[in-house]
């Protein structure tokens, strides 16, 4: 590790995990001169993680990230990422979300896998599709710990891949198609994002197959039970008080969620 603030894997994790627990953001592990190579990147990651699950939270999957072109695009990176997901960051859907736990919130329409088989290495659509118990929509919130949500590659991946809340609407059946499938993100009844699963490496399972392979080459296994978040199909769109999100997809029903007003009780489409 290159650094002249010579911060150690367990002293970042420190720094990041504090950063999310107290909604407060950092400078960018970048901009301190801590220059981080991709798998020291993984290892704050999996160190940070390690001080939720110390905290009682438990591992119920991994998100992707960065599966579309529109999201490289919207955040200036270029590699698909992969983080965990923990019971903590499950958000009921119809319970009003309070957005005072964020810093700077952003929500993304998604796809969720549940897997009945534990998958890891190099793996064929076939196979992947063999190992998925069901399909749902989702709404993936996440929130950066870097100040004006802005990062190197390596930054986002020692954060979490911003990781901080999965929405999970209804599971459907795994044979169901959806290669391409239109997305509709709406706020307050008006449409924010519209976009197709298939921006998503082309066709979502492929991203399933990149997490099967991303896990392979960690030396650890996606366990059957858990969730896999596909990654946005569009561009994130900022999450205000007082609106109400909802993902509307062509084949899997929809999924929402409510944010609180703020102590103003102004309305996001005010301000
Ligand atoms: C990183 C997470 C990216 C996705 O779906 O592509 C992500 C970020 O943009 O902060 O969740
Ligand atoms: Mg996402």
């Amino acid at each position: 590790m290159k650094s002249n603030n010579n911060g150690s894997i367990k002293e970042l994790a420190t720094l990041v995990d504090s950063a999310a627990s107290q909604a407060c953001a950092i400078t960018q592990l970048s901009a301190q001169g801590v220059s981080l190579s991709l798998a020291q990147a993984y290892q704050v990651q999996a160190a940070s993680v390690a001080k939720r699950i110390a905290r009682g939270e438990v591992q119920v999957g991994i998100k992707m990230g960065f599966t579309s072109r529109a999201k490289m695009l919207q955040m200036g990176v270029n590699d698909v990422i992969w983080g965990p997901l923990t019971d903590a960051m499950l958000i009921e859907e119809g319970a009003p979300l309070d957005l005072s736990r964020f810093i700077h919130p952003r929500i993304e329409p998604e796809i969720a896998f549940l897997l009945k088989k534990p998958l890891s290495g190099k793996i064929s659509l076939l196979e992947a599709r063999a190992a998925v118990e069901a399909i749902a929509p989702a709404l993936e919130i996440i929130d950066s710990r870097y100040k004006n949500f802005a990062f190197s590659l390596e930054d986002v991946v020692a954060d979490n891949c911003s990781s901080s809340g999965v929405v999970l609407g209804q599971w459907h059946s795994a044979d169901i198609d959806i290669a391409n499938i239109g997305m509709v993100m709406e706020c307050n009844s008006q449409a924010t994002q519209i976009g197709s699963s298939a921006a998503i490496l082309g066709n979502p399972w492929r991203s399933l197959v990149a997490a099967a392979r991303l896990a392979g080459e960690a030396g650890v296994e996606l366990a059957a039970g858990s969730i896999v978040l596909a990654g946005a199909a569009t561009a994130a769109e900022p999450l205000r008080a007082g609106c109400h999100i909802k993902l509307l997809t062509e084949a899997l029903g929809s999924v929402s969620v409510s944010t609180l007003t703020d102590e103003n009780g102004e309305r996001a489409d005010e301000k």
